[in-house]
């Protein structure tokens, strides 16, 4: 079981409730799919994504990076039970979707990336070390159902 300080919960919660999700989920995917253009083969049907000055404008990326981060508000919502919370999200990734789950981590770091980008100097190393203990509880939860 994973323990949080009070200081971790309040930047975790402050970080998400200031995001703006429409642009920071689908620029963190977008950035994820142009530095590791393999995870681009689980996204076929959303077109040709491999021209980096156009990836923003395709709507189906912008709409699914809205949703992953929004995926994201499940674990901020059960910090104290982010396995759990996850067990179907991380079926169906594993049984349906068979992403590689090594890929969790490069989206998270990608995240990461974006949202230092935002937060400029309010990015300080107390809420770098916050979000990276929180991202990578996500990145196991998620990873829990493969076998
Ligand atoms: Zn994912 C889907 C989340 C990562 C791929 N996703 C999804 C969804 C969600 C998510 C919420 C929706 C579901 C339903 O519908 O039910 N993801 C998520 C998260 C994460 C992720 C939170 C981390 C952080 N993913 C990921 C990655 C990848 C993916 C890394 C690859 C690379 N997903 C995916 C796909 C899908 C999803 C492919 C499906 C899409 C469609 O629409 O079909």
């Amino acid at each position: 079981m994973v323990e949080w300080t009070t200081e971790e919960r309040a930047i975790i919660q402050g970080i998400f409730s200031k995001l703006d999700y429409d642009t920071v989920g689908p620029e963190s995917l977008a950035r994820c799919l142009i530095v590791y253009p393999w995870t681009q083969r689980y996204f076929g049907k959303f077109g040709n994504l491999y021209n980096a000055d156009t990836i923003l404008a395709n709507p189906m990326l912008g709409k699914h990076g809205t949703v992953v981060l929004r995926g994201l508000l499940t674990a901020v919502n059960n910090m104290d039970d982010i396995k759990n919370a996850y067990t179907q999200l991380s079926e169906l990734h594993s049984e349906t979707l068979h992403v590689d789950p090594g890929n969790f981590r490069l989206l998270a770091d990608c995240l990461t990336v974006i949202v230092a980008g935002k937060m400029k100097a309010e990015f300080t190393p107390e809420v770098q070390a916050a979000l990276q203990k929180f991202l990578s509880v996500v990145v196991s939860a998620l990873s829990r159902q493969y076998h």
